[in-house]
């Protein structure tokens, strides 16, 4: 069954609910409440990288994420810590995270992919094309999944002389990050080509702004576009999927799942 990860945004600025959760008991609540309405796993962040967010210190980061994670030990999911730093993922992982998800692939910090080694936890590589500052500058690629593919394959390399096993590493196209609305839809609609690469899918599409370009809404009214993205995510093979409403999505999830293993598409669904 396609697993969900709950976010939550421990900051002032991100795109759908800045400052909602800033509070570390308000951010342990959401927590608990997305872990009671199905998620499998919660992504805690402390640094948006919406387009043209600024950079937060490691210490910042650090002020906001520590006290969430030691709340939300014993939660019963596993924990992810979203950073591309490595003395907030090792601070992170003492503070009971399993797992980095990193939206830089390992290439922000070079000292990450160290920190991810030798703690032996999943760590998730996800394409971005330039940084959160400058990646919707008039994004170019060819073959945008083409390109998306050959970057996660040599981004696994990468992790993988750095000691980081294999088994260990989840992919993700990183929808939104210095991609146009056609860039996005293309990688959604060939999402399975990303299968090639043999390691689980990671995708986030929720209440991104290629929703709101489509639908006319605003980032709190996305949860159509949302649910329509995470269900045809789940059609083409995705094992993640990192939303927000994590109920709706996960009741979705549970129909298209159904109907997949019912009908002529449950052979495609069943193979993976
Ligand atoms: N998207 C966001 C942040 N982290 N990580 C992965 N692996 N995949 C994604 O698509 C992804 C991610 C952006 O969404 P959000 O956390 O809601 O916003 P912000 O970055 O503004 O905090």
């Amino acid at each position: 069954m396609t697993r969900l990860m709950g976010i939550v945004n421990v900051t002032p600025d991100s795109f759908s609910d800045g400052g909602l959760y800033l509070d570390a008991d308000r951010a342990i609540a959401r927590g608990r409440v997305l872990a009671e309405e199905g998620a499998d796993l919660l992504d805690v962040g402390g640094e948006s990288t919406r387009p043209g967010a600024r950079a937060v210190s490691a210490e910042e980061e650090l002020r906001r994420v520590l006290p969430v994670l030691e709340g939300l030990r014993g939660v019963g999911v596993p924990v992810s810590i979203d950073t591309s730093k490595a003395a907030v993922a090792e601070a992170a992982l003492d503070a009971g995270a399993e797992l980095v998800n990193d939206v830089t692939a390992l290439r922000a910090d070079p000292e990450l992919a160290a920190v991810c080694a030798a703690r032996g936890c999943d760590v998730v590589l996800m394409h971005m094309l330039g940084t959160p500052r400058t990646m919707q500058e008039a994004p170019v690629y060819g073959d945008v999944v083409e390109e998306v593919k050959r970057f996660l394959a040599e981004r696994i390399d990468v992790a993988k002389r750095h000691g980081i096993d294999e088994d260990r590493i989840w992919v993700d196209p990183g929808i939104g990050f210095g991609k146009t609305v056609d860039h996005n839809l293309e990688l959604l609609r060939r999402l399975a080509e990303l299968r090639d690469l043999g390691r689980p899918i990671v995708v986030g599409t929720s209440r991104k702004s290629f929703i709101g370009k489509l639908t006319g809404r605003d980032a709190d009214e996305r949860l159509g576009g949302t649910v329509a993205s995470n269900v045809l995510a789940v059609r083409a093979g995705a094992d993640v999927l990192r939303v927000h409403d994590v109920a709706q999505v996960r009741e979705a999830v549970r129909v298209a799942e159904a109907i997949l293993e019912h009908g002529s598409g449950g052979r495609e669904h069943a193979a993976r």
